[in-house]
């Protein structure tokens, strides 16, 4: 992450949004009508304590427009945080594409990023295991290109046809509004159980991809397979990937729990304050491209969105580059009426026929209409292009255009034929020509039917803490499951992947896995269908292992501490030289530190210096930072040891595998918590206690850039 100047932010988006924007600073409070308000205190009453009168317009329109403030939350995705940015193509990628923003690598373009969780409400907690939405409005000069991705390649299902299924098992049942956020629940496990198309999505959203550490760690996908077109008219197919500048990382499942409880709003804050601070998150834009005429050459269907290309097989070529830089100014006015779609390209991207992506270029236009309530949500000032519009579209609730002339249908003569085609040379859309020749069915293509290879490769490409967590999190929600037949049937589908997998998941269920499971059956069949041909099919996997699947393996572009944060634990009577010292190298190296004591106010050190306290242990919790240092000081060390929280918040970290250090002289505060003595510290490079403080501040910043040490969980035993 970089700092930026404040100059790089100015851009078309932004000076289109300031005609916008409202700031009261130093003006009358008004009506919506422009009049001022004298009394805001109180309402117009015939006599001091008698009737409110129904002529009193300044009430009314107060509560009218009160009484309307809310909006539908989105169906799926409604909880989530945004900012605005740019992005920058590194060079011109006019052999693939004729898109004017992938042409000029001097070229800025405006974005808008939203991230969301997709299962729970708009009030629910960030650290759902949940997928993410990454979702990305280009402002190009040529119109609206929306890339409405998430943070997994694949999907649960292969058509439009099941989304309702999907999203009604999966949101709380429907006879008590139970569970909130969460999969974790009998009718998602018996859906997916009974359709093995969803089980390679299932192994992702079990992984730690669904509990990342921050919004700006974790990867973003297109999904489906795109097509660019160049100048000449010639497609290449094209799935798009963002790589995160600080590698990814997540948190642990029990941690995860508990920041759902300490701070519901950890991932929204994070992204906040990161931009804040002017520690702009960065991704690269990658693409993956197979020419038209490899369409069939791999042993899946580009077409299937259950599927990934392995990045062994078609490399990621990094393209460009997108930095947000600038919070919203209004949370409801962008990230809340924002409205992406996958619909809205520009020439140079077309689609292709994956028959979910077919179905969402129906869906999101649909859903804007119940949610923000009038088919011009397009001129809300954050939806709107920066590339000129005019047609003939007119009227609608809440038009804010006014549209000129009396012509408003085409051709005409009456407006001299405007407004006018444009030419394909002139920057007209034209549609890919693909040639189509077929019967009209209602299908899955035989292409689509193998359900668990690329399961499976994901699976045993993970390193072994990542399967541990896998095997973890399928026992977590399957233990939560209250049917022992959807348990059952999930091993079933589990043994198709990897038997040592089920036989795990099976140990902690208290479930047998048979010697030779019976095949699935598949129940997402049609009425008339011959159930045969829509068994699944297994076939090897295409590649044995993929590296670029393992987070652990995928290692950061930026490596660093950079917005990391730290607790410092301390009382009053603090080692000087420790605090001191350790606080200032890793501010110089981007981290953040708060000092956690047992009250707040302010700490004395050794010599008398004022230390503010950011949060006591009321208030603070391990599960809200990165690492923990506990610096020397006699009078220091004794007042932590009194405290309880303290020695959880050490033990906590611990569990959690964080990087935690302290200085020479805290032994007696140490022998009270979990943490290992002697020669076991050695062996874990986590745990800096008996260093001098030049060596120790070197390996707490390498400590906190590696970010967990997950071999620790192997041999751990700790009361937290
Ligand atoms: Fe969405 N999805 N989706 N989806 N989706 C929505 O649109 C839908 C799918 C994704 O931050 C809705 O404006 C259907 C895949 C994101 O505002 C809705 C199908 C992917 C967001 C909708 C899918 C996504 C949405 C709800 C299957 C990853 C949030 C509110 C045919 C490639 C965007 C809204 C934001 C939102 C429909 C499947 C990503 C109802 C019908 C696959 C990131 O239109």
């Amino acid at each position: 992450m970089t700092k930026k100047t404040a100059t790089n932010q100015e851009n078309s988006k932004k000076q289109q949004l300031a005609a916008h924007t409202e700031d009261g600073r130093g003006q009358y409070l008004t009506t919506n009508q422009g009049v001022r308000i004298n009394d805001n205190q109180n309402s117009l009453k015939a006599g001091a304590r008698g009737p409110s009168l129904l002529e009193d317009f300044i009430l009314r329109e107060k509560l009218t427009h009160f009484d309307h403030e809310r909006i539908p939350e989105r169906v799926v995705h409604a909880r989530g945080s945004a900012a605005h940015g740019v992005f920058q193509v590194y060079q011109s990628m006019a052999n693939y594409t004729k898109a004017g923003f992938l042409q000029d690598a001097s070229k800025q373009t405006p974005v808008f990023v939203r991230f969301s969780t997709v299962v729970g409400f708009r009030g629910s907690t960030d650290l759902a295991r949940d997928v993410r939405g990454f979702a990305v409005k280009f402002y190009t000069e040529e119109g609206i290109f929306d890339l409405v991705g998430n943070n997994i390649p694949v999907f649960f299902i292969q058509d439009a046809m099941k989304f309702p299924d999907l999203v009604h098992s999966i949101k709380p049942e429907p006879h008590n509004e139970i569970p909130q956020a969460t999969a974790a629940h009998d009718t998602f496990w018996d859906f997916v159980s009974l359709m093995p198309e969803a089980t390679h999505m299932v192994m992702w959203a079990m992984s730690d991809r669904a509990i990342p550490r921050s919004y700006r760690m974790m990867e973003g996908f297109g999904v489906h397979t795109f097509r660019f077109i160049n100048e000449a008219g010639k497609s290449t197919f094209v799935k798009f990937h963002w790589k995160p500048m600080l590698g990814m990382h997540a948190v642990a499942w029990d941690e995860a729990q508990k920041i759902s409880g300490a701070d519901p709003d950890f991932h929204r804050r994070d992204l906040w304050e990161a931009i804040e601070k002017g520690m702009y998150p960065e991704w690269e834009l990658g693409v993956q491209l197979v020419a038209e005429e490899d369409e069939h050459a791999f042993p899946f269907d580009l077409l299937d969105p259950t599927k990934i290309i392995p990045e062994e097989m078609v490399p990621v070529t990094p393209i460009g580059k997108l930095t947000l830089n600038r919070n919203p100014d209004n949370f409801f006015a962008e990230t809340e009426q924002v409205a992406f779609h996958p619909g809205h390209i520009v020439p140079g991207l077309d689609f292709t026929n994956d028959p979910l992506l077919q179905g969402r270029l129906f869906s999101y236009t649909d859903t804007q209409l119940i949610r923000l309530g009038s088919p011009n949500f397009h001129e809300i000032p954050i939806n709107r292009s920066v590339a000129p519009v005019h047609n003939n579209q007119r009227d609608g609730h809440m038009r804010q255009t006014i549209n000129k002339g009396i012509a408003s249908y085409e051709p005409n003569t009456v407006g001299g034929g405007c407004p006018f085609q444009a030419k394909i040379a002139e920057g007209g859309f034209s549609s890919y020509p693909e040639r189509v020749e077929a019967h009209k069915v209602r299908e899955r293509s035989a292409s689509f039917s193998d359900h668990f290879s690329q399961a499976t490769l994901f699976y045993r490409s993970q390193s072994k803490a990542e399967q541990r967590h896998i095997i973890g999190a399928y026992s977590f929600e399957l233990g939560k499951v209250n049917r022992v037949e959807i348990r059952q049937r999930m091993l079933g589908i589990l043994a198709q992947v990897d038997k040592d997998l089920a036989q795990a998941v099976g140990e902690n269920l208290g479930l047998e896995v048979p010697e030779t499971p019976e095949q699935p059956i598949n129940r997402g069949v049609p009425a008339n269908a011959d159930q045969t041909t829509y068994e699944p099919q297994s076939s090897k996997p295409s590649i044995e292992r993929s590296p670029a699947l393992s987070m652990l393996f995928t290692r950061p572009k930026k490596m660093g501490i950079a917005t990391r944060k730290i607790a410092f634990l301390a009382a009053n009577g603090v080692n000087d030289a420790d605090f001191t010292q350790v606080r200032a190298v890793l501010e110089e190296n981007g981290a953040t530190v708060q000092v956690i004591s047992p009250k707040l106010g302010t700490i004395k050190t050794e010599r008398n210096e004022a230390i503010k306290v950011d949060h006591s242990f009321l208030t603070a919790s391990s599960v809200l930072f990165d690492a923990i240092y506990v610096p020397g000081g006699a009078a220091s060390i004794a007042g932590l040891g009194v405290e309880s929280k303290a020695i959880h918040f050490i033990n906590e970290a611990y569990l959690h595998c964080k990087p935690i250090a302290a200085s020479k002289g805290v032994g007696s505060f140490l022998a009270k918590t979990a943490l290992p003595t002697g020669i076991l510290v050695g062996e874990d490079p986590g745990l800096i206690l008996d260093e001098e403080l030049s060596a120790l501040k070197t390996a707490f910043v390498d400590a906190i850039a590696h970010h967990r040490f997950w071999d620790r969980e192997e041999a751990r035993n700790v009361p937290a």
